[in-house]
């Protein structure tokens, strides 16, 4: 496979709802495409870093930083046998996973579009339809946030999940069940809390919850393990997991029950597969994580979800839900059950609006230039 050529474009894109979490609200995003060519076939990638380094260190502006000065350096005019060598073209750089899965998922989606075979079998999946859950961001009043559920219940989604920090917990939980006793539901500190805050874990503790996703530090493991020792409720990984390393170590001891994936984070869909991989040789179930991607992410986001060990709905949704006219088409959609179906067609399997990319796009750039 020839890396013939690599485009970087930077959009803005307005969500159609303010998202918030216990480090922030965003609905301004600004998103970085990656297209890449052989020259004949074309494979698209996105970059799922933020506005900010909140969630993450990453930015969109550190990524396009990283990406046009030591990413695409070291892949473009290279031959490469398979997507899953990139993989050694970049090992000098350390971190900045989701720069580096911008391109590789694009790289992935070209390999695919040359064999004309589905990315989601030429991952090795096996789910043709994905079970989809929801995130739901931190609401001005409980009652709003139970009409929101309400919505989406309704819309078909299998699992609930709310966004919680420390005063929005243990109410919203109780209200949130109290209202709907039988769903699956969950929580999602985003590392709002520490040690210290056993009891308030203790407390909710008692509401049937499904797991408590990322609830200590964003570099912690060692911490998790204790607080997973002292609650029933499945401690699920999000952020303190970049490699399939990670994940054995956070295993190991006991830090989690559960592993949120998410391309980005762990740097595209070989080192995805890898964390997959160990947490099925472990009994740990894992569910595919969003970061409010485009069509883009999205359907690779689907594509990965094929995966057999994918068996909890994931936050893989409806583009409608996000975005007032996705770039992709058709858009991304959730049947009144809940599923998303896999496309058969090859690569991620949805044209690319390109006419409505160009009209998002603030700055582009191509290499070689
Ligand atoms: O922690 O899973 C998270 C969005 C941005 C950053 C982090 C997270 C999220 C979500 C939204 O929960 C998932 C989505 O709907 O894309
Ligand atoms: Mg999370």
């Amino acid at each position: 496979m020839f890396i013939k050529q690599i485009e970087l474009r930077e959009l803005r894109m307005r969500l159609l709802y303010p998202f918030e979490t216990s480090f922030g609200s965003t609905q301004d995003r600004h998103i970085i495409l990656v297209k890449v060519t052989d020259g004949t076939n074309t494979g698209w990638g996105e970059v799922t870093a933020a506005e900010g380094p909140f969630y993450s260190y990453e930015t969109w502006e550190t990524a396009w930083h990283v990406l046009r000065d030591f990413i695409v350096p070291q892949v473009a005019g290279k031959e490469i046998r398979e997507a899953r060598d990139f993989d050694s073209l970049v090992r000098g750089i350390r971190g900045h996973n989701m720069a580096k899965a911008g391109l590789e998922t694009a790289i992935w989606d070209l390999e695919a579009k040359i064999k004309n075979v589905p990315l989601w079998k030429m991952l090795g999946g096996s789910h043709e339809s994905i079970d989809c859950g929801v995130s739901i961001g931190i609401h001005p009043s409980i009652d709003k946030l139970v009409a929101k559920i309400d919505t989406e219940l309704k819309a078909g989604y299998r699992r609930i999940k709310i966004k919680i920090k420390p005063g929005w917990d243990v109410e919203a939980i109780r209200e949130v069940r109290a209202a709907f006793p039988d769903i699956g539901l969950m929580g999602d500190a985003n590392s709002a809390y520490t040690l210290a805050d056993i009891e308030t874990f203790k407390k909710m503790d008692r509401y049937n919850v499904l797991m408590f996703e990322q609830p200590l530090h964003h570099e912690d493991i060692i911490d998790h393990a204790e607080l997973q020792r002292h609650i029933g409720t499945p401690i699920c990984l999000d952020e303190s997991i970049h490699s399939a390393e990670d994940a054995r170590k956070a295993i190991k001891i006991g830090a989690c029950k559960i592993i949120n994936i998410k391309l980005g984070r762990v740097g595209g869909h070989r080192e995805a597969r890898r964390v997959h991989d160990v947490c099925r040789d472990h009994g740990i179930a894992v569910w595919c994580g969003g970061m409010l991607e485009s069509g883009i992410g999205r359907a690779h986001n689907v594509a990965l979800s094929s995966l057999e060990n994918f068996s909890l709905p994931g936050d893989v949704s409806a583009s409608k839900r996000y975005w007032p006219e996705d770039i992709i088409d058709p858009p991304v959609e959730v049947s009144a059950n809940g599923q998303i179906t896999q496309s058969n067609r090859p690569g991620i399997g949805y044209s690319i609006k390109e006419d409505l990319i160009e009209r998002l796009t603030g700055r582009s750039q191509v290499f070689p230039a």
